[in-house]
């Protein structure tokens, strides 16, 4: 079996232009290096924990795991580093995947 590993990709919106337009991609980084995850990661910018910053919800095909990479940055500078799996009930979740 042969996995694909693609590299999470951000788009950052220009608020300023009259029509909604985007900037070049930016790799979104975790320890420094880029984000990787095997196919259809789905990521997903949301504040997780509530204290006003957004973090990332990020899929990943192999396991059917989703990451959770909490931002100790900012929202204008985030910083990932390592991430932890989405839990319920104590058990990490697993969705059907392949
Ligand atoms: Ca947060």
């Amino acid at each position: 079996m042969r996995f694909l590993f693609i590299v999470v990709l951000f788009f950052p919106l220009l608020l300023s232009a009259d029509v909604p337009t985007f900037a070049a991609p930016v790799k979104v980084q975790a320890n420094g290096i880029p984000l990787t995850v095997s196919a259809h990661a789905a990521p997903c910018v949301v504040d997780w924990d509530g204290d006003g910053v957004k973090d990332l919800l990020v899929g990943q095909y192999t396991g059917g795991n989703i990451r959770l990479y909490i931002n100790s940055g900012t929202n204008a500078a985030p910083v990932f580093t390592t991430y932890s799996y989405l839990q319920a009930d104590g058990s990490t979740i697993t969705l059907p995947y392949g």
